[in-house]
Order: C-alpha cells, then structure tokens, then sequence
C-alpha cells in the first residue's frame, strides 16, 4: 500500500481564515450579542493635570436612559494595574481606574455613564461637569538602567574618528482596525462573567482582572474572539477595560464598552516617541571600537503592563550584530502628561537599529568607506555566534555576511550606485539606504493541547492567540506534517480561557517560534505514544519552554528620491533579506514583512502625534494623523533564507517585527543620501515632504 506523505511545512496552503475575514462574516468584540447591555461612555479630563476640584454628576444621571454614572471614589479598593519590571523601577506609579484626587493626562478617564444605548451615554456625559485647578507638567523618570563593558573614553581616545548623532522618533499611534473593546456577559447563577476581549494575551487579561478586582479568576472566562489588528497596543489591560468589567459585577448586567477612533488617539498606548544619542569611535579602516548611547522613552501618566519595554529594549539591542570592544548604553523611562506608551510593532528595537545605523552611516560618510564594507568589516562573523553581547543578550545563529551579500546582489546594488551617480548628475535629488537589522524574537513558554481522536481528526488548542496574522493555518501546517494527516482534519482554536491552555499570546514576534514549538512537542509526543502501541484517542498537555531567544535579522535597501521643487519624498526601491529561521508558511513571512515595512515606512516618512505645549491633543482623528495607504506602499523585493535557530523546537524566528525595525533605518539613510549633495547630513522623521522642502531650503541659504 502506498502511503502518503503529507508535507505543508514551507509550503503556503490557503489562509483558512482569509473566507471569513473577507466575506465580512468575522466576529469582532463590538459584533458580540449580548443580553440588554448596559453601554459604557468615560468622562475624560480636558485638562493635562490638575487637582479635582469636584465632579457635579447630577444633571448627566437625569438625561435620558442612564443607569448610573460611576466616580473613581465609589470603586473602592482595587488592586493595581500590573507593570511588567523589565527595568528596575525608581517608585511604583499610582493610577486608579478611573481619576479620584488629581488628573494626568488629556483624555484620562475620570468618570463612566452607563446608559441603555451607545449614544445615551455619550450625550449624558457631554452634561459631566468637572472642576480640575490646572497644574503644572512635569517629568519624572521612573526607571533606569545602566550597562557597560570596556573603557569607552580610553576607545575614544584613541580612535581615529567618533561620530554622533541624536535621533528623534516620533510619538506613533498604533491604529489597529479594530479599536479597543469588551463585552461582558454577567451570569447572576453563578456569580461570574464571560469577558470578549480585543486582546493579544487573553490569559493575563483574566490573571490580572482577577487580581485588580479581588476575585477568583475562576469567575472570570475570557475569549478574544477576532482582534482586527493589535501591534502591541492590546498587549496591556487597559482601566476602561477594568472599569467596565467592575460595573458588569456591580450591576449584575452585561455591559460593554467600544472606543471610537478619537479615543484611541487620545487614550490608547501610543508608541516609539523615544530620543536617543550615540557616540560611535571607529578606526582609520572603518573597525568600531566604542559606542555610547543614551535612550530616554517617554511614558505617559499611566504606565501600563508593557509600558517599560520600549526603553529596554531600545537599549538592550544596541549594539545590534556588531562587535564592539566598549560599550556604556544607559537608559531611563520617564513619566510626563501625556497619553501612556507602550510597545508597538518593535517596541524598542527600531529605536536602538535607527540609532545604530544612522551612526554607521555617518562612519561610512567619514571615511569614504562603502556601506556594505562597514558593515561587513564589523558584524559578527557566522563562527562567532552563539555570542553574548555587553547587555546580557545572546545573539544565537546565523550568517550577518549572507543577509549583506545577499542584498546586494538581490538589490543590485553596484547598478544602484551608478544609476544614482548618474541621476545626480542631472541635479536629481536621489539616494540609496542600506540598514542591517536584529530582532530578538521567540521568548519564554507557550502551551498547546493536541488531541489526536479515534476518527482520525486532530483538535489543537494554543495558550497562543492571534490577531488575524494566520497562526491558525501555519499550526495545522505543523499537526499535519508531524502526525501525517491531511491539514483539514486539523482544527485550532484558541484565546478562550476556558478551553486553551494557560497561555501568553500573540506578541513580541513569539507565537510561531514558541507557540508552534509547544504543537510540534505536543505533536511528537502523541505520535510516538501511537508508535509504540496506544490507541487512538490521544492527548498530550505541553508547556514549552525555549533554550532562549532567537535573534532573527536581515538587511535592507532603499532606493528614495525628494522632489527638489516641494520635498516629496518618493520610495522607488525596497529589497528587503531576511533571516526568518525555519519558515511554516513562505506567504504569511511575506505578509508580515510587508506589512511591518508599511508600518516602518509610517513612522520614517508620514506618522506624528503631536501635542501642543499644554497637553492637549493636535492629532485627534486620521484628518490630522497620516496613516499609510496601500498606494503609500511600494511593491517590496523580498528574499529570505532559512538558518534554523537552536533556541526553539521549530527552528523558527520571528518576524513580526521586522519590517518595523529594517525600514525606518534603511529610509532615513536613504533621505539623508539623496539630500547629503546639498551638505544636509541628519534630518528628523517623519520625512514628511515639509521636513524635506525644509531641509532642502535651509541648505540652499547656505
Ligand atoms: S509590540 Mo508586539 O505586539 O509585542
């Protein structure tokens, strides 16, 4: 009998998402039935900070259709929102769910409206009045670290040039396609709640609930059912989020809450909006002998879960695949008045790789030195890695040398060159890019549960979620190659606590390498039950830990003109290399580096929040606040290759951030080529057309 071998890992069988989400049959949170829910509008303060003065509620609890109308005092003693201590806290930061003696921040909650309709709420909040005394903002860093190895003065001393450079990254709003939102299902019977949840880790969202409101997380179910986009912005439980499930327990009703788009630009975690500065000395032949950096994250006034990430990250990353004898990176995370940041897309490491390859950049412009020879002359060499860096990370596998060669006969980088030259010669305002990238990825536990049943059909339940991003398909790719069965009698499910495994989710490039390693584990362990003899139905309970993490990294090309007349920057070529370790699904790697490129691309050339200088908000609404467009995005070159990490049981690494980390750097370098005939040698993201026009007339004065 001929036996078939079934084989889908690396291969890209269709989406079995893609009908749903495309039919418009997809069940967002907002889409959820709930029994006659009581609808949630916060009051939320207009001014930066302050002192509240009084809340007059009155006139607001008489409008039609309100149930109640809660005040921060009435929820009496709650447990704290969760931060995770990535770097060692200076104070832990006091926020109540809803505001009781002072304000933070423009658009903190300080009071909710439950009313029988969405829009009931809304107009009785308009009749809230609150007295706030203005204060006066401030800054306070609330976390700090601090690494270094070698003598970083004595490097400089001696070295033959030290360039710097200070970069700015702008205050992004992530901007998911779904806003924040939950709905609750109270069941008086049980004294209990069924929470749907637009989350990316729906077991902390139940762990913590239950720790901030004193119950047994048995009380509590949680199921983010479709999520519409996340990227880090839902990686943290929100207080709209604990207020709404408190008021479900108070009133023993189901009730809901939906932000509008204005209030996530006001409320939810912004991202990046980090400034570093760095030194970097290097020898007469372009070898790096000392970087100094120093990264300053700004929080908001609120920290949440992951608020501290960003400036560990931003940090710890540094100094990329680089060999650097000296090293004296500090960084600190400062609390202002402004909405709260948190991870998103890279969360810190498109900070520390802007940084680095803008410095090596200017090396590169020092010297005369090729920007693919600097590169090559310092990074790691294949033999070198497993290598320990100064910050403690451990850079596991690979060859940086193939991500380059590879790029530049991908990109043909030669032509680029001389087509550019050229260009230049006809006054043409054109320059290349090249940035190298890494991006620690796959860390921690995931857990997954596979029963193989009598009739033959494989039941996979992941402590791993997903937002959309196909994590269903690329698993049953794994179950089906492992256990030789065809991929559709493979279910998954997942992010429901009362049916997945203790898990984390879908974050920090995390849920192929470590969640698709707790499958595969779970997987080889009923398949060998079944060799040696037991019978089907079979089930097998994993909890997957890594060797560590897995450092995935490529390198990419940017080939960008600017309109000399009004600055309009013009993205012509982009080739992107990646390194994604062992790949499930070739077209979900592509969909991820694309689309973490678009995001990359938003911060480098057209993403801003700004503020005015009294806190309060410029940019409300996607009128004010540039988001890209398919059309903003060029067609991607895109090359990969495979070097099977060791850290994880796949082999995989994550690349869910990496076009986030490779396409400012590549951008900003490119911008400042085609611009660097007119002496401009640094310019500032986004590279909108009026930064550019700018640029290009200041060094027209002269
Ligand atoms: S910034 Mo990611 O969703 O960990």
């Amino acid at each position: 009998m001929k036996v078939q071998q079934h084989s889908y890992i690396g291969r890209s069988p269709d989406k079995r998402e893609d009908r749903v989400f495309l039919t418009g049959q997809g069940c967002y949170t907002d889409d959820v039935a709930l029994s006659d829910p009581l609808q949630v509008h916060f009051v939320r303060s207009d001014v930066q900070c302050g002192k509240i003065i009084e809340i007059e509620i009155d006139d607001a609890s008489q409008a039609d259709g309100v149930l109640a109308i809660h005040v921060g005092a009435e929820m009496g003693d709650l447990g704290k929102l969760a931060i995770n201590p990535v770097l060692p806290m200076m104070f832990t930061p006091d926020y109540p769910i809803l505001a009781t003696q002072t304000v933070g921040a423009v658009g903190q909650p300080i009071a909710a409206v439950l009313a029988g309709t969405k829009s009931q709420a809304v107009d009785a909040a308009e009749l809230v009045y609150a007295d706030i005394a203005d204060g006066t903002a401030q800054s306070r860093d609330l976390a700090a670290q601090h690494w270094a190895c070698g003598d970083v003065d004595a490097e400089i001393a001696r070295s033959a040039h030290v360039v710097e450079c200070t970069v700015q990254h702008p205050r992004l709003a992530p901007s998911p396609m779904e806003p924040r939102a939950i709905a609750v299902a109270y069941d008086d019977a049980t004294q209990s709640v069924t929470v749907w949840h637009s989350t990316q880790t729906p077991h902390r969202t139940r762990s913590e609930l239950a720790a901030i409101l004193g119950l047994d997380a048995g009380r509590i179910r949680v199921i983010a059912s479709h999520v519409g986009g996340a990227f880090g912005m839902k990686a943290s439980l929100y207080p709209e989020d604990v207020f709404t499930v408190w008021a479900a327990f108070h009133h023993k009703r189901d009730v809901k809450w939906t932000a509008t788009r204005s209030e996530e630009f006001l409320s939810a975690t912004h991202g990046r909006g980090v400034t570093s500065h760095g030194q970097l000395a290097f020898d007469e032949d372009g070898t790096f002998l000392a970087l100094r950096a120093d990264v300053s994250a700004p929080l908001g006034a609120w920290v949440p879960n992951s608020g501290l990430i960003t400036g560990w990250n931003a940090a710890r990353v540094l100094p990329s695949g680089y060999r650097m004898p000296a090293l004296d990176i500090s960084t600190k995370a400062v609390m202002t008045n402004l909405a709260p940041t948190g991870i998103y897309r890279g969360a810190g490491r498109p900070e520390a790789n802007v940084l680095m390859e803008r410095l090596i950049d200017k090396a590169a412009r020092v010297l005369g030195c090729d920007l693919f020879e600097i590169r090559e002359r310092n990074l790691l060499d294949a033999a070198a890695l497993p290598h320990e860096t100064a910050t403690g990370n451990v850079l596991d596998s690979g060859s940086y040398a193939q991500a380059l060669s590879m790029l530049k006969e991908k990109a043909g980088y030669d032509a680029c060159l001389s087509d550019r030259d050229a260009r230049r010669a006809q006054g043409e305002l054109v320059g290349v890019g090249v940035a190298f990238y890494v991006e620690p990825s796959g860390n921690g536990w995931e857990s997954a549960r596979v029963t193989w049943d009598g009739d033959g059909r494989v039941q996979v339940a992941s402590g791993s979620s997903s937002q959309g991003h196909g994590r269903e398909t690329s698993f049953a790719q794994i179950v089906a190659d492992v256990l030789n069965v065809s991929i559709d009698r493979v279910d998954v499910t997942m992010a429901d606590t009362a049916t997945s495994p203790e898990g984390i989710g879908a974050l920090a490039s995390r849920s192929t390498a470590i969640g698709g390693s707790a499958v595969l584990k779970a997987c080889e362990e009923i398949k060998a039950r079944h060799a040696s003899g037991e019978a089907l139905p079979l089930s097998a309970d994993i909890r997957y830990e890594n060797e560590g993490q897995a450092w995935g990294y490529g390198a990419y090309l940017v080939v960008l003109s600017v309109d000399r007349e009004t600055g309009t920057p013009h993205l012509e070529r982009v080739t992107c290399v990646d390194d994604a370790g062992r790949i499930i699904n070739p077209t979900l790697v592509d969909g991820q580096i694309r689309g973490g490129f678009a995001q990359g691309l938003g911060e480098a050339l057209m993403e801003r929040v700004v503020y005015d200088e009294d806190g309060q908000l410029l940019t409300g609404s996607f009128m004010d606040y540039a988001l890209p467009r398919a059309l903003d995005v060029p067609a991607l070159e895109i090359h990969k290759f495979e070097t099977p990490s060791p850290m994880n049981a796949l082999g995989a690494k994550g690349v869910g951030e990496a076009g986030t980390i490779g396409a400012p750097a590549a951008i900003l370098n490119a911008a400042v080529d085609a611009l660097s005939p007119l002496g401009v040698r640094d310019l500032t993201m986004p590279l909108t057309s009026q930064t550019l026009w700018q640029a290009i007339w200041a060094a027209e004065q002269g």
